[in-house]
């Protein structure tokens, strides 16, 4: 690296004093916040869309003004890279995903993101030369809030889908994911999957309450739990809502509305781990005074166990015939995704672990309850992932919040963690 003369005991001693800054760091996140806002103090920049752009052009200026080279993947997956003293060595990845939710919050997948632009930008103000390359990645489409399935890019990146498949995935208004990857312009050269890493750590948000609850900073991320989505029609006949006596009718949304209510019990029939949502549901036709005659939704899955995960599909499937079959209903059901419960590498876990400590941070182990790129790019590279609270463990809405404290800690953290596997590297 040009200019820089460090000796190894140098860096080492160089090691011991780097700090992000906080202040930075939130300034970024609130300055980013603007992309997208909305008028609750949430983010919608749904992946793929003119704001989703706008954010990515953000992040690659901001990579660049630090000397890094910033690549794309043929499914939108950024890569902005600061040269080690060894290119022989994979990059050290750290970074989440810039999309969010429709209604969705400041911090989740933008933290992951920002966090890792100033861990690297700490590294590069303070001249200090790593052994491997850094990486900052922006992972395409994790929410799946558009298109289905999440961690759609970084599942490509990994093998577990084909570009195609990715390419032919369609949002609720028929426009596919490769014609709006081209619209914006992030049709990225590279074969996603091409380059390796040697590690990636992912910052994020819990999106739970358990560190706020239990008063500690930073979670040290074991794994994270099995989740499966179905698609569900059902199907009766449109009619008239007022001509139609209660035993003729076949209504779609009266059976969808007791299978909903079934789900939930399903859910609390595995508890304390099971989750179960009907999160998105069209009734159709949707008109006042009309019977509804089709019912589509999506039902999420989840649970640390696979066995148990088993257990709930079989009671949905036997659900799906119980309510209704005696509604007059037909149906059809479809399991679209499946992100099978996973461990997340010791060795980096490690890292996490000493990297909390040398910040001085409390800390927990603990289980993700919500899907994240670091899922699949597992796969493919030791990965490991760092929580910070947010408060009431609200996430998903437009009230999340993350203080600016905890923002930095996690930051500070992550950059500990790379420094700490990047020593082990050398
Ligand atoms: O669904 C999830 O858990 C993630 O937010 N994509
Ligand atoms: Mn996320
Ligand atoms: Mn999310």
């Amino acid at each position: 690296m040009s200019g820089i003369n460090h000796t190894k005991a140098e860096s080492m001693r160089a090691e011991n004093n780097l700090q992000i800054d906080g202040q930075r760091l939130w300034g970024d996140l609130m300055a980013t916040a603007q992309i997208g806002a909305t008028a609750k103090g949430g983010i919608c920049r749904l992946a793929l869309t003119d704001l989703d752009a706008e954010m990515r052009d953000w992040f690659k200026a901001q990579c660049e003004a630090l000397g890094c080279i910033v690549t794309v993947d043929d499914v939108g997956n950024m890569f902005a890279r600061r040269p080690g003293r060894n290119a022989a060595l994979p990059p050290i990845a750290i970074g989440s995903h810039l999309d969010t939710q429709p209604t969705g919050g400041k911090f989740d997948g933008t933290l992951g993101v920002l966090g890792a632009l100033e861990a690297l930008r700490t590294l590069h103000l303070a001249g200090y030369e790593t052994n491997a390359p850094i990486e900052v990645v922006n992972w395409t489409n994790e929410e799946g809030a558009r298109f289905a399935p999440p961690m759609l890019a970084s599942g490509v990146f990994a093998g577990v889908f084909t570009r195609e498949y990715a390419d032919a995935r369609t949002d609720r208004d028929g426009k596919t994911f490769a014609e709006e990857l081209r619209r914006i312009g992030y049709r990225g050269s590279e074969t996603a999957g091409a380059h390796k890493f040697s590690g990636m750590f992912e910052l994020h948000i819990e999106q739970g309450p358990i560190l706020e609850a239990e008063g500690r900073m930073i979670g040290i991320v074991q794994g994270v739990q099995g989740i499966r989505w179905y698609e569900v029609t059902v199907t009766g006949e449109a009619t008239h809502a007022g001509a139609t006596p209660m035993p003729l009718r076949k209504n779609a949304l009266l059976g969808a509305a007791r299978l909903i209510d079934r789900i939930d019990a399903i859910a609390r029939d595995h508890a304390p781990d099971a989750v179960g949502t009907v999160g998105l549901i069209e009734n159709r036709p949707n008109s006042r005074n009309v019977v509804p005659g089709e019912v589509f939704f999506i039902v999420d899955l989840r649970h640390p166990d696979e066995a148990a995960l088993d257990a709930m599909e079989r009671q949905l499937h036997a659900a799906l015939s119980d309510v209704l079959r005696p509604l007059d209903l037909s149906y059809t059901a479809a399991r679209v995704w499946d992100s099978p419960a996973l461990k997340f590498a010791p060795e980096l876990i490690e890292c996490v672990r000493i990297g909390a400590h040398k910040a001085g941070f409390s800390n927990r182990d603990m289980i993700s309850g919500a899907g994240h790129d670091a899922c699949y790019v597992a796969r493919v590279a030791p990965t490991a992932m760092i929580f910070v609270p947010c408060a009431g463990g609200i996430s998903h809405n437009e009230a999340e919040y993350t203080s600016p404290d905890q923002c930095a800690a996690g930051a500070q953290v992550l950059l500990n963690a790379v420094l700490e596997f990047d020593r082990r590297l050398g």
